[in-house]
């Protein structure tokens, strides 16, 4: 999509394409509300934060790539339509590979209550289907305003039914890991990737003093990230899923990732809103299917 093409969905004070140094185009959206910077390229939200916040809501990493191909390390990469390794081991990107598409701008426009809603699109092409053989129309809603809000919609343009995993992997900012509770996840059960993969319970709160990587089925309330170092908690509610993934890689993964600083991971956690491991989602032909989060920042 050019430039030009892009421009005719910017709304006056609002919403601007700007060209970044690195090749990609950015969306900056600054309303009365919050402002919020969207990468094209990955249908990726970089940044959020309300007018009435000092920091921002979402980590991203001072290495990270911007490079076609590569996955853009922060903000909200979308994985899909398979989360974690390639399902059919062929040797595919991990997290599936619309987070190394550039998406279309299909819509924008201003919103009653004073937040900024803009579109994104994916289809399948020659390149797609190389990858993955199935018609797809693929499309993230993201409204900027008092809270953020991201629906990924799949609708399945074939004639056979889908089977997909999916994630919003959203790294968000912290002042200071060891500081951090994750709420609503006790009692859940989650299968351990640093432990095999084995079965487990959560008992209380999720706390990360060594690398975490979890992901919990069955999750179906409001979960919440509690950082008393900031002073704020992160509220995360979910429609469509009943997967949470939490992710920190600790001290040696963040030093083995070429894109994380040595010391980022004092800096992030991921908790994401996902159809993953075991839950997987079937969309029948011509069907759609909605994964929705908001993210509400309160101090
Ligand atoms: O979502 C958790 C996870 O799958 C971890 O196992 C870890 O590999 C991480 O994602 C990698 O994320 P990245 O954004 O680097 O692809």
């Amino acid at each position: 999509m050019d430039f030009d093409a892009l421009c005719e969905y910017e709304i006056e004070n609002e919403l601007q394409f700007v060209d970044i140094e690195h090749g990609f185009t950015y969306i900056e959206i600054n309303n009365a509300r919050a402002h919020a910077t969207i990468s094209t390229y990955a249908g990726q939200v970089l940044s959020y934060r309300p007018k009435t916040q000092k920091d921002d809501l979402l980590f991203v990493s001072d290495k990270a790539c911007y490079e076609d191909g590569k996955a853009i390390k922060g903000g909200i990469p979308v994985c899909w339509p398979w989360f974690g390794a390639d399902p059919e081991d062929l040797g595919r990107p991990a997290h599936g590979f619309v987070r190394n598409c550039q998406w279309d701008v299909i819509g924008s426009e201003s919103l009653d209550d004073g937040s900024t809603r803009v579109v994104l699109g994916l289809a399948d092409s020659d390149e797609t289907q190389k990858v993955w053989p199935n018609p797809f129309k693929l499309s993230i809603e993201i409204t900027v305003g008092d809270s953020l809000r991201v629906a990924l919609v799949t609708r399945n343009t074939g004639s056979d039914s889908l089977t997909i995993s999916q994630a919003l992997h959203t790294y968000f900012y912290v002042g200071d890991i060891a500081q951090v509770n994750v709420l609503g996840l006790d009692g859940a059960r989650y299968l351990d990737k640093v432990d095999g993969f084995a079965e487990k319970t959560q008992s209380g709160p999720v706390m990360v003093a060594s690398e975490v990587d979890r992901i919990y089925t069955g999750v179906t309330g409001e979960l919440a990230i509690e950082d008393a170092s900031l002073a704020r908690t992160i509220r995360i509610s979910s429609t469509g899923c009943s997967t949470a993934v939490v992710w920190n890689p600790w001290q040696e993964v963040a030093a083995s990732m070429a894109d994380l600083g040595d010391e980022d991971y004092k800096k992030m956690i991921c908790v994401e809103t996902a159809n993953a491991g075991p839950e997987t989602v079937k969309i029948a032909a011509g069907d759609e299917y909605r994964l929705e989060a908001e993210y509400t920042i309160e101090s």
